[in-house]
């Protein structure tokens, strides 16, 4: 098998990238040391979370050097995320760290005053001047997860004979990947951009990109073609496949599915609904053209170490056939093995990211975190889960999961939480009602509300909310609409509305009536009612922009 170097420098959490070259047919040396980078022929530096923490990562072991002379000797090099961000001369992101200063100029931040950030979704990356780059299509999506970019002002990169494919987030046009010579960047994730990505990855490994850039002159794209793509340009709508996953009473695990979080069938038998096999269910989604899979681990038990969590195997397999990003939650919490060896939450969520997980997804303890940082008077303790792991993986590695429950009040003035007026009153015709937390999968309701929830967990690095409502989990019903625009009113990072799809007109409403940035859907798939395909197809027929899925 033909090779490639991976210098993999921070975090460990690149097993998708590794999948995913080894799908191409290449094999993966690691690259342990700077005297290493020299052996090299191709080279790719992968890169996620905060630039100063990679480049001064980067800069101690002393890479920096070697990774100016392996592209100053024309060797392929192919940086990905902050890999592409790294090529720069600096960054507002940590001005004190520079960068490789391959290119002169300095990332800075998306405008959050009108958008979610950081940037997190599939995007374009479109190149002006050349038909193909890379096997970059106009009309291909890529996975972004970012904060910081380079921004694009039309010329200037290519003037000093740079190729570039932009994306544009909220009027801001931005670098997605640029390429000249030996080195090629991107600023999204190829490996977690499906078939689109996969051909990007493709492209580098086996030359042919670098031949066509050196041998196809510059040359403006057709009108037609730069028109279809700007109809399709921007941040598609996000539609993600969760799975619910437990040990049934046979000790198998399984996707189940629960009515506002009972798991268990109605029948006198009362066993765990048993809906598939997980890694099976997720592969379809995938093929369906989900954006995204979420894996929740409900079991609220076990019986076995951390490290040998049935889960990981899941993530494992799962990760090998599934090119876009994975998502898992539960139990990512400070604990104590059976045998009393202590486990962090850092060092669960570092097993899961290893597995081929991209985020976790953190419920229980970050509303225990988040009644702490209240109760400190809104200090950071920086010894929180959430802060420890977007410490090390970056914010965008991190999703806190929520789980409201409507109280019902009949006025504002009877409760100290933030209220929304409802247009669904409750039993006793009261007309407002707050959101209040759960934990342990909505067995335990605590005096904190959703807008505290999710502002504190914003503040300790929370990259994405993930937000569910038991009252609407199952019912077939519809997104809770009001919940979503309490939360979104409240914070800057993104939001996956959850709990109650039944058809792909729900995803549709949530769409158009709320600014969520994605939205989730369990039961109307799993029962087959509706493939993802569907939901994307009514979308797009109805104006919306989302991936298409490329076989
Ligand atoms: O508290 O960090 O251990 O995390 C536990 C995680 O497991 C949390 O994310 C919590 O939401 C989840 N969870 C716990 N118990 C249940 C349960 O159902 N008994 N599932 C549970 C939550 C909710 C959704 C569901 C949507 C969409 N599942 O993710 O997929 O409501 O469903 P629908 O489209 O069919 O309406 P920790």
């Amino acid at each position: 098998m033909p090779k490639v170097h991976l210098l993999d420098y921070v975090a460990g959490n690149v097993r998708s990238l590794v999948n995913a070259i080894e799908k191409i047919g290449y094999e993966v040396e690691w690259v342990r040391s700077p005297d290493e980078v020299a052996q090299a022929e191709k080279l790719i530096l992968p890169g996620v979370g905060h630039f100063g923490h990679c480049l001064s990562q980067l800069a101690k072991a002393g890479y920096l050097p070697a990774l100016r002379a392996h592209i100053d000797a024309g060797k392929p090099f192919m940086g990905i995320c902050v890999g592409l961000q790294a090529l720069f001369a600096n960054s507002a992101e940590d001005p004190s760290c520079p960068g490789l200063g391959v290119i002169p100029g300095a990332l800075n931040r998306f405008d959050d005053s009108a958008k979610s950030v950081p940037h997190i979704g599939w995007n374009n990356a479109l190149c002006a001047s050349r038909p193909t780059l890379y096997g970059l299509k106009p009309d291909s999506k890529y996975y972004y997860v970012h904060s910081y970019k380079y921004p694009y002002t039309a010329g200037e990169l290519e003037a000093l004979g740079w190729a570039v494919a932009t994306g544009t987030y909220g009027g801001e046009t931005f670098v997605g990947a640029l390429a000249k010579g030996n080195v090629f960047a991107t600023q999204f994730h190829p490996e977690k951009s499906g078939v689109a990505g996969l051909r990007v990855i493709r492209a580098f490994l086996n030359g042919s990109g670098a031949r066509e850039l050196a041998e196809t002159p510059a040359e403006a794209v057709s009108t037609e073609a730069r028109n279809a793509a700007i109809a399709q340009e921007g941040l598609t709508r996000r539609v993600i496949a969760c799975l619910d996953v437990r040990t049934n009473d046979q000790g198998d695990l399984v996707v189940t599915k629960g009515d506002q979080y009972d798991v268990r069938e109605k029948s006198a038998d009362r066993s765990v609904r048993n809906l598939g096999k997980p890694v099976d269910m997720a592969k379809r989604y995938y093929e369906q053209g989900a954006d995204e899979v979420t894996f929740l681990n409900i079991t609220s038990f076990r019986d076995c170490p951390v490290a040998d969590l049935p889960m990981l195997e899941i993530l494992r397999r799962t990760s090998e056939t599934v090119f876009v990003p994975l998502t898992i939650g539960g139990g990512i919490r400070d604990t104590v093995d059976p045998d009393g060896t202590r486990v962090s939450a850092l060092e669960i969520a570092a097993m899961y990211f290893k597995s081929g997980a991209d985020k976790v997804s953190i419920g229980s303890d970050a509303v225990i975190a988040a009644e702490d940082y209240y109760n400190a008077g809104c200090a950071l303790s920086g010894g929180t889960a959430i802060e420890q792991i977007s410490k090390a993986y970056g914010n965008q590695a991190v999703v806190v999961s929520v789980d409201p429950k409507r109280v019902y009040v009949a006025d504002p003035s009877a409760t100290k939480h933030a209220t929304i007026k409802t247009a669904t009153p409750g039993p006793n015709g009261e007309e407002y009602c707050w959101y209040a937390c759960t934990i342990k999968g909505g067995r335990e309701t605590r005096d904190l509300d959703v807008v505290q929830l999710t502002q504190a967990v914003e503040a300790m690095g929370a990259g994405e909310i993930l937000l569910n409502c038991i009252d609407k989990d199952g019912t077939n019903s519809g997104f809770d609409l009001e919940l979503i625009r309490q939360v979104k009113a409240a914070i800057k990072i993104p939001v996956i509305a959850s709990s109650g799809a039944g058809n792909p007109g729900h995803f549709h409403e949530v769409f158009e009536q709320t600014t969520t940035d994605a939205a989730l859907g369990a039961g109307m798939f799993h029962r087959g009612e509706y493939t993802v395909q569907q939901v994307k197809d009514y979308l797009n027929e109805k104006g919306l922009v989302v991936r298409k899925f490329e076989g």
